[in-house]
């Protein structure tokens, strides 16, 4: 599925902006047929946005199982005789989709988009009512996993183990598009350098004869070539660079006779990334990481997408000196990935599979500690949708110049039979699908350290999240060194490269203490301070991503203060001392 473009052959509208909205909270709407008709007692809704935190009660916040969104919208008059479909950039958990009375799709998982094909329900210039049902529930067969549990006061709660809070809703822009019948319907890339000499080799998917240019952002053809699949040759190619993100358009033609059948236009970085030994390589040159875990979280809009608020991000990013960060714990917008295409961000590209992990989070589930990968919990079908959302995630984002690896999951269970089992086949899932065969890794969480890991052995480089002098010798920042120097060690001796991929200390911003205590702002400092320099004693360490770039929302619980406070910046964005403190040694060079 090519993502939704305006090309000379193709168009699309909008639909974001205020739908109406209602909450199903006895799950009968499906059964009422609320789709047939406009939903009643509805109340506005933005689109893109979570609806969490646009109520002030809790119910509604909290809301457990379906919601509905409707909007209508007029079908541009002169799109007849195209292909026209609905496209959701993301439905947070689960969408159903139906235009007038008729359902037209149905997806599960938050992060990821999907369409459908409507061409036979509508016609060129008349409204249609589109209606959306949104589920935000989370099962052991969901990504991320949870369960949903009944209180004492016999609520329906929703239990997960995932650190930050489940924010649903329509979370991303959803658009109507139209596009010619016969049409192109897939292009993929992989780029080569040969000294002053870039190379695309391009694949595409379409039924009939193709032709490929290349433009530079002036708009000059620098390349062109015949044929579904071959090369483009660049002379003096401006590469993709580290901080310097430079885009190619490629713009795919599909001919009828004398004229263009369609035509489809992608950005393209020209850069390699090799794992060699230790090193990570851009375009030949070892990589040194320096960046964040982050998260999709803002006040108000939760995990909907907002161009201000992750321009401010991305500027954030910049003044720190980040090059690069993981998509903590999900795949991103599609405009996320877009600002770190052009402004040369290194991304780790995170599918949703966090929470694989009973023996953490036993006691977040009720005190039970119970094993993770079981008939009951996490089974075969939860494999099954976590490869799909693997192959889904690099079937969107192999292209992305910015994406150098993928990590298919944080923090599960790693140290057991079981794991090797489940873990296995998705390793090799995620090497299928990339035609650009990009490293592939996961977070490895303390429990499974060197030697007891049985899915490290298959990976290609190791992903450590430690918080030694945090959650382990919480105060005691000289024991933290010596704890992190003897784990580090151990993962050094697999010649792999090792990016420490979470650290980090919960800061309540405004807190100062001396002599430094944890929570406090001279804390945080001192524990920066304190992991740097033993990461900086391993050649083997290739990145360092903090935990996290800004506070976020979490889930209700005793051990987090107004949501999880591990933040370099405020959750609106202002720096905490050690973002300052960072920023010297980031910038320093
Ligand atoms: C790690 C998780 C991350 C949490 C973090 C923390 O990967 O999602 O937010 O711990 O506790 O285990 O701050």
């Amino acid at each position: 599925m090519l993502r939704p473009i305006d090309s000379p052959t193709r168009e699309r509208k909008r639909l974001d902006g205020r739908w109406s909205f209602g909450f199903d909270a006895g799950n009968v709407g499906l059964t009422e047929g609320w789709h047939t008709g406009s939903l009643a007692d509805a109340r506005e809704m933005a689109v893109p946005a979570s609806y969490n935190d646009i109520f002030t009660d809790l119910a509604s916040r909290n809301h457990v199982g379906p919601v509905w969104y409707q909007t209508e919208v007029y079908v541009p008059r002169g799109w007849s005789g195209e292909r026209i479909a609905l496209h959701f950039e993301s439905v947070t958990h689960a969408g159903t989709v139906f235009v007038n009375d008729t359902e037209v799709g149905h997806h599960e998982g938050g992060y990821l988009p999907f369409e459908a094909d409507i061409t036979e329900l509508v016609t060129a210039g008349e409204q249609i009512r589109i209606t959306v049902r949104v589920d935000n529930t989370l099962t052991w067969q969901t990504l991320p996993p949870g369960e949903v549990v009944e209180s004492k006061a016999g609520e329906r709660q929703q239990k997960y183990l995932h650190d930050f809070f489940n924010y649903a809703g329509i979370h991303r822009s959803v658009w109507l598009t139209a596009q010619p019948q016969t049409a192109i319907n897939d292009v993929s890339v992989v780029t080569e350098l040969d000294g002053a000499t870039g190379i695309v080799n391009y694949a595409v998917q379409a039924d009939g004869d193709v032709a490929v240019s290349l433009h530079d952002a002036d708009g000059s053809t620098v390349a062109e070539a015949e044929g579904a699949t071959g090369k483009l040759t660049v002379d003096d190619v401006k590469k993709w660079e580290v901080g310097r993100g430079h885009l190619y358009e490629l713009r795919v033609r599909l001919l009828d006779g004398d004229t263009t059948a369609d035509e489809y236009r992608l950005n393209v970085g020209i850069r390699t990334v090799v794992i060699e030994g230790a090193q990570i390589l851009i375009n030949g040159e070892a990589v040194y990481l320096r960046g964040f875990g982050m998260h999709e979280d803002h006040v108000t809009i939760g995990k909907g997408y907002n161009d201000a608020q992750w321009l401010r991000d991305f500027e954030c990013l910049k003044w720190i000196g980040a090059n690069s960060f993981r998509t903590g714990h999900y795949p991103y917008s599609e405009q996320v990935m877009d600002l770190a295409d052009r402004e040369g961000i290194l991304v780790i590209d995170e599918t949703p599979a966090v929470g694989l992990n009973l023996g953490i989070a036993g006691g977040l589930m009720g005190g039970k500690r119970r094993a993770t990968y079981t008939p009951e919990t996490v089974n075969d079908e939860t494999r099954d949708a976590h490869e799909q959302v693997i192959i889904d995630l690099i079937e969107r984002d192999k292209n992305h110049p910015s994406v150098i690896i993928w990590s298919i999951a944080n923090e599960p269970e790693s140290d057991t039979e079981e794991a090797e089992e489940y873990f296995r086949p998705l390793v090799q899932a995620a090497r299928d699908a990339d035609p650009q065969g990009r490293p592939v890794g996961f977070a490895n969480v303390l429990l499974a350290p060197h030697g007891r890991c049985r899915v490290s052995p298959m990976v290609d480089l190791i992903m450590l999240n430690r918080y030694w002098g945090w959650y382990r010798d919480s105060g005691d920042l000289e024991s933290a060194m010596v704890n992190a120097r003897n784990e580090i060690a151990n993962w050094a001796t697999d010649n792999k490269p090792i990016i420490m991929s979470e650290y980090g200390a919960d800061t309540m911003p405004g807190l100062h203490q001396l002599p430094a205590d944890p929570w406090s702002e001279e804390y945080q400092v001192d524990y920066m301070q304190a992991m740097h320099d033993v990461f900086d004693e391993f050649d083997e360490v290739v990145g360092e991503h903090i935990w996290n770039f800004a506070d976020f929302a979490t889930g209700a619980g005793f051990f987090r203060v107004g949501g999880n406070k591990k933040g370099m910046f405020t959750r609106d964005r202002q720096p905490k001392s050690a973002a300052h403190a960072v920023r010297r040694r980031w910038t320093a060079e």
